[in-house]
């Protein structure tokens, strides 16, 4: 009955888990959760259109290089007319262009964060969001971030 019940919250749990999913053009999509972010290379920034808050994640250059979309060398040419569409669980939506993820070239910084001020994001901001640290206002701050689309343009 015990091990029944244990299964069970196992399965629950597994099912309940928020995950972030990343495809498009991609060689390798992936579908990350909170346990496997914290393993990646950690980033933090600072940003805040009213006040400031610490936040902590990975940028969205390592994953877009786990996912094998262009990047590094494989930058140039046709790649650069590539953007990321980042989609929220509320529906709200952004883009950003690969340039500005790819630390070669921009200088954005990108993060996909999953903690502010130390804790984990929860709740209508979370637990992922994207953190555009170099931006002025927080408009493509996609908080309950849910899923990043790689779209290349010219193949
Ligand atoms: N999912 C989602 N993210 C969103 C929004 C939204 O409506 N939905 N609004 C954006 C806008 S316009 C702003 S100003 C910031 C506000 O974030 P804050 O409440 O942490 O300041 O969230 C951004 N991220
Ligand atoms: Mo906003």
């Amino acid at each position: 009955m015990i091990r029944a019940l244990l299964l069970c919250s196992v399965v629950l749990s597994a099912q309940t888990e928020p995950k972030l999913t990343i495809g498009g053009d991609v060689a390798q999509p992936l579908t990350l959760t909170r346990s496997d972010l914290a393993k990646m290379p950690r980033s933090s920034a600072v940003s805040g259109e009213r006040e400031k808050v610490g936040y902590e994640g990975v940028l969205l250059y390592e994953i877009l290089k786990r996912a094998g979309a262009p990047v590094d060398k494989q930058l140039g040419g046709k790649a650069i007319a590539t953007y990321i569409l980042a989609e929220a669980r509320d529906g709200y939506q952004a883009v950003y262009s690969i340039t500005e993820a790819d630390p070669a070239i921009g200088d954005a910084s990108i993060l996909v964060a999953d903690t502010a001020g130390g804790k984990p994001i929860s709740d209508e901001n979370g637990p992922f969001r994207v953190v555009v640290p170099s931006d002025k206002k927080a408009a493509r701050s996609v908080r309950m971030l849910e899923k990043i689309t790689v779209v290349r343009l010219r193949k």
